[in-house]
Formats: structure tokens, sequence, C-alpha cells
């Protein structure tokens, strides 16, 4: 584990002084790091967490989406900024959030919110191989893994259920574990993902 991950770590722990930060490390079947993966503490009976919704933003440009996963509270805006010099035309027919974002470029397009829980597959209807995901959550205490496949979740005292998901999980539904949070105590906790071979090739998308 990186010295600066443990630094971040112990600044969030700092940060709130009635929870800890819990450390995740996601792997995949053959024990490698998973980056990209979304962690995240959900209250364990359901109650409801306080709504920070930190808004998100996807950045188009080298005709890709930037980052290829966000993830974002329910009821979060998410920003769609265009730096490239052609016009994108985002789109989703996710159940989670259907939307239509027609031709723009620049920043003026007006933000999205997604208000439902899910996952939400971003694609450009000019640009096949643009793609990106929302991960949609119902609650503020999450983080994604790092190229090291860590992520650390800074939430209150309290009994959760820590979930994990990426993009390629097999079955599509996030890994999930009992999590109880206790004030000042950082904790650990660790995830064995199995992924579905894809092909994605982020690199070759230079046909306008
Ligand atoms: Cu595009």
């Amino acid at each position: 584990m990186p010295i600066l991950h443990f630094v971040f770590a112990a600044t969030l722990l700092a940060a709130s002084a009635a929870g800890a930060a819990v450390t995740v490390q996601v792997t995949d079947a053959a024990g490698k790091p998973v980056p990209d993966a979304v962690v995240y503490a959900e209250a364990e009976s359901g109650q409801s967490l306080p709504a920070t919704r930190k808004p998100g933003e996807i950045v188009q440009q080298g005709m890709k989406f930037i980052p290829l996963v966000t993830v974002v509270q329910a009821g979060s805006k998410i920003f769609f900024p265009n730096n490239d010099k052609v016009r994108h035309h985002i789109y989703s027919f996710s159940p989670a959030h259907k939307f239509d974002q027609k031709l723009y470029s620049g920043t003026t397009a007006e933000p999205q919110v997604f208000e439902k829980a899910g996952t939400v597959v971003l694609g450009c209807n000019i640009h096949d191989k643009m793609i990106a995901y929302v991960r949609v959550v119902e609650t503020p205490y999450f983080a994604k893994t790092d190229a090291h496949g860590a992520a650390s979740v800074d939430a209150p005292a309290g009994k959760y259920v820590l979930k994990a998901w990426h993009p390629d999980i097999t079955g599509g539904q996030p890994l999930e574990q009992a999590l109880a949070v206790k004030a000042d105590a950082p904790a650990n906790a660790s995830f064995k993902m199995t992924l579905k071979a894809v092909v994605r090739d982020a690199d070759s998308f230079s046909t306008y």
C-alpha cells in the first residue's frame, strides 16, 4: 500500500472525528488489483443518510469520456463539459436515467440530475466508441479504486452494508458484506470480484 494512500486516509479520518476511514482493496478472480471499482457504504437497515449530493463531472476530451466510471449519490447533478472541438451528443437508454443531450460543444449543456440509484451507461450518438458509466448510490460514503485497486471510504460510526461494483462485474450486481464502523478505528475490507472479459479499446476512437 503506498504511503501516500495512508496519508490520505489519515486526513479523511481527521476530518470526521465521529467516524473512521475504511480502506477497501478490490481484486479480480486471479488476485489482480481492480481499478475503477466503486465501493460504497449503505445504511444497514436502509435508513436515510445525509444528502451531500456532491456534483460529478464527466469531461469529453480526445473523443472520450473522462473518467470512465463516475459515482454520485442519488439526487446529484453531473456536468458534461465538452473540451473537444467537435460536438458530442450524449445519451443513455438505462432505466435509472434515460436522457438525450442534443449536439453541443463547450460547457453550455445543462447538467443532468441522477435521481434513481442504479447503473447508467452513457454513449455518444456521433462517436460509437465513447462510453462511460455512472453508478448512482443511496449514500454519500463512496469512493473509487485507484490503479492499485484501493479506495478509502470515510463514514461515521454505525452499521453499514459495504458494496463493491464495477462496469464489468459478472451479473451486474454489486458484491456486499457487513461493515461496522467504530469511531476513530480505521478498518480494512477486501472484495474478490469476477469480471467479464471486456475488450475496451479506449484508445482507438480517432474516427470522427
Ligand atoms: Cu461524441
